[in-house]
């Protein structure tokens, strides 16, 4: 049993700090075994601070502290005390320098969080808490300092030593040949924000001249032989620099800007001021090795560190529950990037569908927590869908109120009022409303509000008058610790549809300026809302939520016909997507209802349409021929049936597969390219829908398709096709797949970010001998507990993206991910907490696995020293 239920953080207790740090100089002797620290903090008590006693109690963890002087004088063991995570000073001076060595290990800290080694570097991760792992000090993002940092290492394992801001002086040799660097960082930042990397590491050079004329070095740093994959990361930073200069007139502010590439690392990236490290899977790329998918997630992944660096490093958060102030904010700016890098409408498709996937679910589930949590254990669990892409959605919502051109001159104000500040959400809310003279007081519920707001919609028109009234009932359903809820302020954009499917005038009752056609953005706030349209003709059809204008969901008794009718008609390109979906998530969820349901004349022909669109943006029409995901099912259903809903999702495919056998290869063929491997938006949507055509008859059994695959695979051009067609090899021909499989290896087995695919790829397939396999490859040599991204590509890919497998009736899965969670928590309790997430959602399933997954999340709970990560995430599940 866990014996300290450990403490509950509140935003209610929050307390400015007692002191604050206003400089810091840092001198690091870096070595992988024993690395020394010494830290000189210009203390000064803080004339906010409400409460104190005159003690000092800086954070402190897995430190060895070997000396401690107070305005240079030693202090006797009588004057500090370390307590088990603080060191404590009694009786500071109001202003005052503390000085301390400690001494700590890189080499044994596999958590990644603070300084550890990865590969052959020495690296950092300290947001949220990781600082204090490092050395003793107010570890809080209120605490803003200006740094200097002396690094000292062995120039034969540690050439290159990097640091945040700019470079100070000349680099330098000690007496004993030891290499000694300085940097200067002159914008006061959080301690979260540090960052040190050192290794033998090649730089990838290009340059940058802001707005203002001033020219920047931009290097990409990597292990060597990896210089030939920069191009991208490269060319996604120059566009992402000139875009917020024009887009929220942010320029550049240091002299310099470095990235580095880690192989170990337990997130995408991380926004250090002016040295951001990166998981070399958001920078590494060329086109036979990564995906098109890889690529856009390096663009989007580069660019969202690069913004941070406004939103998020030049203005912070005040504590950790105003997370969303610069992740939901800077997540907003990188999808309106990629939008304007890509297809806007595909973006848009793209996000909604990851966060109907992971915040939906969420937000519905025992974690469900607010945008701007209350309370939390462990932060680390915090960095979630909600915070995120809920958060973007909050940003994008309040955009959307105000316009384009009020919206920038709320970001301007922002930017100026809060610079060099730590802040909170209420504080960039307060920004919109004076900008945009509009009064958010109930728009701000939906950041302490948790859940997934419910909109109910009906309608009817009156032929007599012409009137069309349109009734919207919204409910937020309970989540936990939240019962009561109230209503929300929500932007409803619509249009309606005449029987032709053009856009009608609208114009309410009672307006006097002209009926225009179009789309209308209409504002709830109460439970129930009516809206009377006049001087309308006919009946229209509805097309609601246009844009998906907020994170909502929304009922409307459609017909299929109607569907079908918005799918070729609305002039909004998400909702014909969405209508689309809902199509075919009603078709799938009939047919797990009952499994002979036939697959519907009109659907078929709704997908041949769409599919025979040759003007249309193949990336659109990949998105709107691609089925629902069996997860995305399941959360539609009230208990997931996860063995009727793969049925139903292969057999669907397979019909799709076989009777539009003909257009499917037609299109396949149609968008087959010369260039395999161009990048342009029109060659990755290309190979989008070539692939999802040709998935279609292999599914099918189509033995010409399957040669096709096969063809493909040997080919070995762009890895999306590549890794397109071995999924398909591997799902459908057992022995053809087993040497496609083999092949893949020989070819990349030195490339580890491929090798981390062909582990994903079999850890997803749908066979049934997949859970055996997947506990043969933790036995390859391949295979490593420490490294987060093989943890993901084999134990995170089966559990979190193979849903037939991992949910197995015998509870085999269940087991399986218990007792991998189990061996990673010592070591990294980051990633073990993570890897949970798939077994929080018990509640969803039929009784039977109901009670195999509490019993392995009541195992888990019984382990003694389990982390506060994995106990907070287990015991709230079970809740
Ligand atoms: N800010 C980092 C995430 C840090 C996660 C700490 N557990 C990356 C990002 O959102 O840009
Ligand atoms: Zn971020």
């Amino acid at each position: 049993m866990y014996r300290t239920t450990p403490p509950v953080i509140r935003l209610s207790d929050y307390q400015p700090p007692e002191f604050l740090i206003d400089h810091v100089q840092l001198r690091f002797e870096l070595d992988a075994q024993q690395t020394l620290v010494e830290a000189e903090l210009s203390l000064r008590r803080n004339p906010a601070a409400t409460r104190g006693d005159g003690d000092l109690r800086l954070d402190g963890e897995q430190l060895e502290l070997e000396a401690i002087r107070l305005n240079e004088r030693a202090l006797t063991p009588a004057e500090y005390q370390i307590e088990d995570a603080h060191l404590r000073v009694r009786r500071v001076p109001d202003r005052c320098r503390l000085w301390t060595r400690v001494r700590l290990n890189p080499s044994a800290n596999t958590a990644l969080e603070g300084l550890y080694v990865s590969g052959d570097m020495l690296c950092t991760q300290c947001e949220a808490e990781g600082f204090r792992r490092i050395t003793y000090f107010l570890d809080r993002p209120d605490v803003m300092a200006t740094y200097r940092v002396t690094l000292i290492a062995d120039p034969a394992r540690y050439p290159v030593l990097l640091s945040n801001g700019n470079p100070a002086g000349d680099e330098g040799r000690l007496d004993d040949g030891r290499l000694c660097v300085h940097w200067d960082d002159p914008f006061p930042k959080p301690s979260y924000l540090f960052a040190v990397v050192a290794g033998d590491l090649r730089a990838v050079e290009d340059r940058f001249e802001t707005a203002s004329g001033r020219p920047i070095p931009l290097r990409i740093y990597v292990e060597p032989g990896n210089e030939d994959k920069c191009e991208h990361a490269m060319r996604s930073l120059i566009a992402a620099m000139r875009w917020d200069e024009q887009r929220y007139g942010r320029e550049y502010d240091l002299e310099v800007f470095n990235i580095v590439a880690v192989s170990h690392f337990n997130m995408g990236a991380m926004e250090n001021k002016g040295l951001n490290v990166f998981n070399a899977k958001y920078i590494l790329a060329r086109p036979e090795s990564a995906t098109d998918t890889d690529f856009a997630g390096i663009e989007g992944v580069v660019a969202h560190e690069y913004f941070h660096n406004w939103t998020g490093n030049r203005i912070t958060c005040r504590d950790w529950f105003q997370l969303s102030l610069k992740e939901g904010f800077t997540v907003y700016r990188d999808q309106e990037f990629s939008a304007d890098q890509g297809s806007r409408g595909v973006k848009r498709i793209e996000d909604v569908r990851l966060l109907r996937a992971r915040q939906f679910p969420e937000d519905s589930g025992p974690m469900a927590h607010p945008v701007r949590p209350d309370s939390y254990i462990e932060i680390n669990n915090f960095y979630t869908a909600t915070v995120y892409e809920k958060g973007a959605e909050l940003v994008r919502m309040q955009a959307h109120l105000l316009g384009p051109e009020r919206f920038r001159q709320a970001t301007d104000l922002y930017f100026e009022r809060f610079d060099g500040q730590a802040v909170t959400t209420d504080d960039f809310v307060a920004c919109m409303e004076t900008a945009g003279g509009i009064d958010l007081t109930q728009f701000k519920r939906w950041y302490s509000q948790a859940g997934t707001p419910q909109l109910d919609c009906a309608d009817r028109f009156d032929p007599a008058t012409g009137t069309y009234r349109l009734e919207v009932r919204q409910h937020t359903p309970a989540t936990p610790g939240q019962t009561e809820k109230q209503p929300l302020h929500i932007p409803l954009a619509l249009g309606l549809l005449d029987a032709e499917g053009r856009d009608l005038p609208l114009q309410l009752q009672g307006e006097t300026t002209p009926p225009a056609p179009g789309t209308r953005l209409l504002e709830l706030r109460e439970s129930v809302e009516t809206f009377v349209f006049t001087g309308l003709a006919e009946q229209p059809v509805p097309s609601l939520l246009r844009g998906f204008s907020a994170p909502v969901q929304i009922h409307y008794p459609y017909t299929d016909a109607q569907l079908s009718f918005l799918m070729a008609h609305d002039s909004d390109g998400f909702n014909r997507w969405d209508a689309a979906q809902t199509l075919a998530q009603r078709l799938l969820l009939a047919m797990v209802e009952a499994p002979g349901t036939p697959v519907p004349a009109p659907f078929l022909d709704a997908f041949a349409r769409a599919l025979a669109d040759e003007a249309a943006d193949p990336a659109l029409i990949a998105e709107v021929l691609t089925l629902p995901a069996e997860s995305y099912l399941g959360d539609q259903m009230s208990v997931v049936d996860v063995d009727g809903i793969h049925r139903a999702r292969q057999t669907l495919a397979a019909a799709i597969g076989s009777r539009l056998r003909a257009p499917l290869l037609a299109a396949y063929e149609r968008t087959r390219s010369a260039d395999a491997f161009d990048l342009s938006h029109a060659s990755m949507g290309r190979r989008a829908l070539g692939n999802l055509c040709l998935g279609y008859l292999v599914r099918a059994g189509d033995g010409e398709a399957l040669a096709l695959a096969q063809r493909q695979f040997d080919a070995q051009q762009n890895m999306t096709d590549v890794i397109a067609a071995l999924r398909m090899l591997v799902e459908t021909a057992t022995e053809a797949g087993e040497q496609a499989l083999t092949a893949f290896y020989q070819r990349w087995s030195s490339e580890p970010l491929v090798i981390d695919k062909w582990f994903a790829l079999q850890a997803q397939s749908h066979r049934v001998d997949t859970l055996a396999r997947v506990e043969r490859l933790l036995a390859h040599p391949d295979f490593s507990l420490t490294n987060p991204n093989r943890v993901r590509a084999l134990i995170g890919a089966f559990a979190g993206g193979n849903p037939v497998r991992f949910h197995a009736a015998d509870g085999t899965g269940y087991r399986f991910l218990t007792d991998r969670i189990l061996e990673l928590d010592p070591l990294n309790p980051q990633i073990a907490s993570r890897l949970l997430y798939p077994m929080t959602r018990w509640r969803r399933y039929d009784p039977g696995r109901q009670q195999l997954q509490r019993d392995q999340l009541e195992r888990i709970l019984e382990v003694e020293g389990l982390s506060n990560d994995v106990y907070e995430v287990v015991s709230k599940s079970l809740g």
